[in-house]
């Protein structure tokens, strides 16, 4: 039995967290098995390795160790977590995943997008996403939202360019491949999203029901 893997994607600020919830609840309202979890992190060893990531330090991080970071809490995440969860047939509905890679180490730092697939394929294997949930909005709107949360961690301290960069890349993905995406614009009010949101709850019922 293989379960469906849905990830939640966007920008900062785009709401993925606020709607992650929102969403596992209409589809365990449906009887589904749902496993919520995030990246990086989702297993306390891969959580330990979210701290290297997101804690700002008076040692620049190098790229390529922040890239090789990502995927060693992906691959953590993969073995203890997604794979059990797919094969006993739930739901895994992940709060970012390897598009984060591509969006914010590929676009945002400017690494090799050849090297991320070749990691991408050592550490996964053929398992991709189902689907993809990509919630868009302006960099604007989205550091507004982040900012007014606190204190900011390593990557909000970068400078607008580099969110325009994450932005633009995960709008690339989205269009080359559109039968994995499906993009909901986060710029709207909660109730708004929600709403797109529900929208798309028969097609994923549908899906996981399979
Ligand atoms: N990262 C990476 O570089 N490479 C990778 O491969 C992976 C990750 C997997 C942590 O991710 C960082 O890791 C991330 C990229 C990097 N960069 N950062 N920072 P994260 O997803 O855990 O980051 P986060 O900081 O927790 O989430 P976020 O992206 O900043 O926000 P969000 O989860 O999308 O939004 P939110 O927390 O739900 O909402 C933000 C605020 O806006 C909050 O106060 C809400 O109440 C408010 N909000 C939400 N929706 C709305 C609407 N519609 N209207 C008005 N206000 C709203």
């Amino acid at each position: 039995m293989m379960g469906l893997f849905i990830t939640l994607e966007g920008p900062e600020g785009a709401g993925k967290s606020t709607n992650r919830e929102y969403l596992a609840e209409r589809l365990r309202e449906h009887g589904l098995d749902v496993v919520l979890t995030r990246e990086p992190g989702g297993t306390a060893l891969a959580e330990r390795i979210r701290e290297l990531l997101l804690t700002p330090c008076d040692e620049p991080m190098a790229a390529d160790t922040e890239l090789l970071l990502v995927f060693a809490a992906r691959a953590q995440h993969l073995a203890q977590v997604i794979r059990p969860a797919l094969a006993r047939g739930a739901v895994v509905l992940c709060d970012r995943f390897t598009d984060a890679t591509y969006a914010y180490q590929g676009g945002g730092r400017g690494l090799s997008l050849a090297r991320i697939e070749q990691l991408e394929q050592f550490v996964q294997g053929d398992l991709r996403p189902d689907l993809t949930l990509l919630f868009d909005l302006p960099v604007a709107t989205g550091l507004a939202r982040a900012a007014a949360r606190g204190r900011l961690d390593r990557f909000e301290q970068e400078a607008g360019e580099f969110f325009q960069a994450v932005r633009s890349m995960y709008l690339q993905r989205a269009g080359q491949a559109p039968a994995r995406y499906r993009v909901v614009d986060a710029a709207q009010p909660l109730a708004a999203v929600q709403s797109a949101l529900d929208a798309l709850l028969p097609e994923l019922l549908e899906r996981a029901r399979g």
